[in-house]
């Protein structure tokens, strides 16, 4: 949608504002915004320069029906941000990490879902207990110490949404409360949230049935769903919700390689936040590029050799996206715990330089 439109009077009504007006604040929005508190509150209190990063991960659902059965989803796991998660507390950040529930968790991702199966890990030992495989030991060993580290000093919120409302609610919240903190704030918007949705007045109650019922409803062969834009809160959040001087950075994904660079460009003129992270489905695990208002296009790739070959992307589109033809190799040693080198290990250290420098302009503001 766009961010304003024309109400019956022809005045422009905000798009995000509207949303909220006719949208019902979700039932464990205040429990959630309550805990939230508690954390800003105790790091703000214990080192007055903490930063924290507000992470959001995994995709967000669209309800056919109130009492839901049916809902409209997309592919993310919560992969990007789980792992981002985890450098930014690597990085010294508190991260509240808002995310798409039973998605990836920072730490536990490593051992969960299928493809991770904690069983996968695990052996009978031989006094009738069990044991973690010798093989995964190191591994295992490094990855519970940073998740207790992060455990006991407070570091991390754990916050769940499920659909694009509960979603909303929650970001405008956390951007709320973390007024006190200042430029010290880092959005990380790298959940994939539906653009569109289904108003409430247009939802049905109950299942849609799929074949014809007493009241003409379901037609027995199509159901054709009629969904309005979501609101483009970027703008809302960057000029209205966040605390002055924090830092914003959105992801941009596309397909197609032609686009990705230009909507990136026009995403970041568009809502005039700090940094917009392009990536491509296929390749969006090996490259990405940054683009910021002073540095214009940066592309950051894992180097050849190091790229995850667990990852179901298309190598040969690696680079498609660049029409620069510049692109930055780093070559950088260990930082990973998973095979292959995960991209957030590059992409977390050059966010929390920008990060640096919004602070100190602030600072001598
Ligand atoms: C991203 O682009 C993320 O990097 C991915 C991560 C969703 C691709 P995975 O969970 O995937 O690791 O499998 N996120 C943002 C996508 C998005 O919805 N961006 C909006 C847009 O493109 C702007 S906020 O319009």
């Amino acid at each position: 949608m766009a961010e304003t439109q024309p109400d019956a009077n022809g005045q422009t009504v905000d798009g995000a504002s509207e949303y909220f007006r006719n949208t019902q604040r979700p039932k464990q929005l205040s429990k959630h915004e309550a805990l939230a508190k508690e954390f800003i509150q105790y790091h703000v209190e214990t080192n007055p320069d903490r930063r924290i990063a507000i992470v959001t991960s995994g995709g967000t659902t669209v309800p056919l029906e109130k009492q839901t059965v049916r809902f409209i989803d997309n592919f993310s796991a919560g992969t990007r941000g789980a792992t981002s998660a985890e450098y930014f507390l690597q990085a010294d950040y508190a991260v509240i990490f808002l995310h798409r529930q039973f998605s990836l968790l920072p730490y536990s991702r490593h051992y969960s879902h299928s493809t991770n199966c904690f069983l996968d890990f695990m052996d009978e030992a031989d006094d009738g207990g069990v044991i973690v495989a010798d093989e995964f030991q190191a591994k295992m060993r490094r990855v519970l110490q940073q998740y207790q580290h992060a455990k006991k000093n407070r570091l991390l919120l754990l916050l769940p949404f499920t659909t694009v409302t509960e979603y909303l609610y929650a970001l405008r919240s956390l951007a709320t409360l973390t007024k006190p903190l200042g430029p010290r704030t880092l959005f990380y918007l790298a959940a994939a949230v539906s653009d569109f949705f289904i108003p409430a007045d247009r939802l049905e109650e109950h299942k849609i049935q799929s074949r014809e019922t007493a009241d003409g409803k379901g037609s027995g062969k199509k159901l054709i769903i009629d969904l309005d834009p979501v609101p483009k809160f970027l703008k809302t959040l960057v000029q209205q919700w966040a605390p002055k001087g924090s830092m914003v950075v959105s992801f941009k994904l596309e397909t197609d390689p032609e686009l990705l660079v230009s909507k990136a460009e026009e995403s970041l003129s568009r809502y005039q936040h700090d940094c917009v992270i392009g990536n491509l489905l296929t390749t969006r695990k090996w490259e990405v590029v940054f683009i910021t208002r002073d540095r214009g296009e940066k592309w950051i790739r894992v180097p050849k050799a190091r790229r995850s070959k667990s990852f179901s992307g298309v190598e040969n589109m690696v680079g498609l996206a660049d029409h620069k033809k510049e692109p930055e190799q780093i070559d950088l040693e260990g930082g990973t715990v998973t095979e292959g080198m995960e991209i957030e290990t590059l992409i977390i250290p050059e966010l929390k330089r920008m990060h640096d420098d919004v602070i100190a302009r602030q600072e001598r503001h």
